[in-house]
């Protein structure tokens, strides 16, 4: 069975309690249970922190023995070097995720770190872009 795991940044443990209408009204963590049972194929873990050090330390931990990492690195997307070199020592995959369509959005948003070493972009579909990223696995 494939070990996947969905790493969130910064913030991100405010679903469904602020912006609603940018995020949605779902918590993470409710939506995370919807995920499992529809993907019980995968081995699908979660992880989320507000703390760039710690998004490091994980990527590195999982980077070697995981089939896949899905990341949403919410705003250190646009401002983290240690991230991007992160993902360009791991061997793991990573799938890029954001929730909203960050090229609608200011201009601060449109470019990432992540992208140039991720193995491929999902965003602007909500909480669903999760469930299209999980599907990149198969
Ligand atoms: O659209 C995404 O998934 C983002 O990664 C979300 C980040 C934002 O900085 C990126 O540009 C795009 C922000 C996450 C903040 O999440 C909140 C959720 C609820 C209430 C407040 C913030």
């Amino acid at each position: 069975m494939k070990k996947l795991i969905i790493i969130n940044g910064p913030n991100l443990n405010l679903l469904g309690k602020r912006e609603p209408e940018i995020y949605g009204s779902q918590t993470f963590e409710d939506y995370f249970k919807n995920l499992k049972s529809k993907y019980n194929n995968f081995k699908l873990e979660y992880y989320q922190s507000n703390i760039e050090g710690e998004l490091i330390d994980k990527l590195q931990e999982v980077g070697f023995n995981y089939d896949g990492i899905i990341l949403n690195a919410a705003a250190y997307t646009h401002t983290s070097v240690g991230i991007g070199d992160a993902i360009k020592g791991i061997e793991t995959p990573v799938v890029e995720v954001h929730i909203s369509n960050t090229f609608s959005r200011e201009e601060y948003r449109h470019h990432s770190y992540i992208s140039p070493n991720a193995k491929g972009v999902i965003l602007g579909f909500g909480l669903k872009s999760y469930d299209l990223a999980i599907e990149s696995f198969y």
